[in-house]
């Protein structure tokens, strides 16, 4: 009966709220298939089309906005049929993004979250989750090894990192939020060559420039060279400019290498330079005593980035920026709108935290992390992080046996895997001019076939002179050692000449 029903017969225009209930049921019910598909290996990742036909409208699915008010029936259509034609990212052969998996937990607290629909700004809307974000910010300190801690869940670690350049041109430059840029001398920034793109965009946001944003050279661990920052923050200052920050990368986005961190903190040092960690997808390691010593010396940086939705699976997205300057965040943000922030409440206005951020509007995403840490324990997070590196290694026994693939990085330190596959018709070239022009082709080809097929799905890119391979990246928790092997196997499948 949903054909003669209309949004007029839900909560808070109908009559009872039987309409609704009945309406959120059948919701409720996509959604559970949805998850059950999610994990079933014997359903597509995804049912690809392209752009142009998914705007033309498939089997009935319509994007278009026509002004009409559609019945509840055609409503639910619409739900089925969105999932229907998306990527199902928590399906254990689904490889292609650093954040992957449908984590139960963290997926019912969003829709807690998402019922409770608030903002936030201020302890006054959001009570419980400001102070659950302090909570976890409080614990995040004793896991960081630092003696104060101050931070933010943010949108990304694109803005966590645009966070950190913010606060370290505040505590050496305060003036220019108020005063600009001009009589400040040039700053310049560092971060290795394969550090994220985020990386450099505050320098293009915040009138540095991205000139004065220098890329330093890696070793053949993929680790940012401390002779060369060393090297290039000298040359700055020579060249009249103030080094200012360097980013250290914790998992680099394409190889997984991790900076060493305690070689780069003592050059900062050396300069009186902020060190920002970014471990969007490397900071997983602090939980697990195992791998934790791929970031020894965080405890020096002044600030880290870290994605609790990458490798620990918390649902997207979930971000946090911290840093060990306490009341950096509020000085350098704070415009103190007095609508919203009045100093004359009548609770301890410490909490009303909005204020240090760049956002006005914040969803709340820390109850995603503190529900998913309240049913796992560390010892949750622990077996996820160690049991996805397990598989990347089994991934790089398997690549290293199997005729026609070869790994791009010998022992990668994470769980990204990266590799060619060179088909049968073009492993016998001779000329490696030519097999590498060919090489090239293959990854994105397959990738094409995996999409059609649907079967699984890969990420590849170049790197510097390498040419297009494949990133298999493992952050999802249902993934085992057959969704490997099919893996291996169905790109040999693909990979057909
Ligand atoms: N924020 C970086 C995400 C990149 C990736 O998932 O591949």
């Amino acid at each position: 009966d949903f054909e003669n029903s209309s949004s007029a017969d839900l909560l808070p225009f109908g009559k009872s709220d039987e309409k609704t209930q009945l309406f959120l049921k059948e919701i409720f019910e996509i959604l559970l298939k949805y998850i059950s598909k999610s994990f079933d290996r014997k359903c597509k990742i995804l049912d690809f089309h392209h752009p142009h036909q998914l705007l033309e409208g498939i089997e009935g699915f319509s994007l278009n906005i026509n002004g009409e008010a559609e019945s509840l029936e055609q409503i639910l259509v619409d739900c089925r049929d969105t999932l229907k034609y998306g990527v199902k990212t928590g399906h254990p052969r689904f490889f292609n993004q650093l954040s992957s998996g449908l984590d139960i937990v963290s997926l019912a607290a969003d829709w807690v979250t998402s019922t409770a629909n608030t903002n936030m700004f201020t302890f006054e809307i959001a009570p419980v989750f400001i102070l659950m974000e302090d909570v976890i910010i409080k614990r995040m300190m004793k896991i960081i090894g630092w003696e104060n801690i101050d931070g933010i869940f943010s949108p990304g670690g694109s803005i966590n990192n645009l966070y950190s350049v913010m606060l370290a041109r505040h505590k050496i430059m305060p003036d220019v939020k108020h005063s600009g840029l001009r009589g400040f001398p040039q700053l310049v920034m560092f971060q290795s060559k394969h550090a994220h793109y985020s990386n450099k965009r505050p320098a293009a946001i915040l009138g540095i420039g991205l000139n004065n944003c220098i890329d330093i050279e890696v070793d053949e661990r993929g680790h940012m060279k401390p002779e060369d920052l060393e090297l290039k923050i000298l040359q700055s200052k020579l060249d009249g400019k103030v080094p200012f920050y360097v980013t250290a990368t914790a998992g680099t986005t394409v190889r997984g290498a991790f900076d060493e961190i305690v070689k780069i903190s003592e050059v900062c040092k050396k300069y009186k330079i902020w060190l920002h960690v970014d471990a969007a997808w490397g900071g997983a390691v602090m939980m697990s005593q195992k791998h934790r010593h791929l970031v020894a010396g965080i405890e020096m940086s002044d600030s880290v980035t870290w994605n609790p939705h990458k490798m620990v699976g918390v649902v997207l997205q979930c971000s946090m920026f911290l840093t060990k300057h306490k009341r950096l965040l509020e000085s350098c943000n704070n415009m103190r709108a007095d609508y919203l922030f009045q100093q004359d409440k009548h609770y301890d206005i410490t909490y009303d935290t909005g204020d240090k951020t760049i956002q006005c509007g914040r969803h709340v995403d820390v109850f995603k992390l503190w529900l998913s840490w309240r049913a796992k324990g560390d010892k949750g997070f622990c077996h996820h992080v160690e049991r996805c590196i397990e598989l990347a290694r089994y991934l790089v026994r398997k690549i290293k046996k199997t005729p026609g693939f070869q790994l791009v990085f010998q022992e990668p330190e994470y769980s990204n895997v990266c590799f060619w596959y060179y088909p049968p018709s073009i492993r016998n070239i001779c000329d490696e001019v030519i097999k590498n022009e060919k090489l090239g082709k293959v990854a994105p080809i397959i990738k094409s076939r995996m999409m059609e097929r649907g079967s699984i799905m890969i990420g590849y890119q170049p790197l510097g002179s390498k040419v297009n391979f494949f990133r298999c990246v493992i952050s999802n928790c249902a993934v085992n050692y057959d969704d490997i092997d099919f893996m291996v196997g169905e790109i040999e499948r693909l990979g057909h000449d």
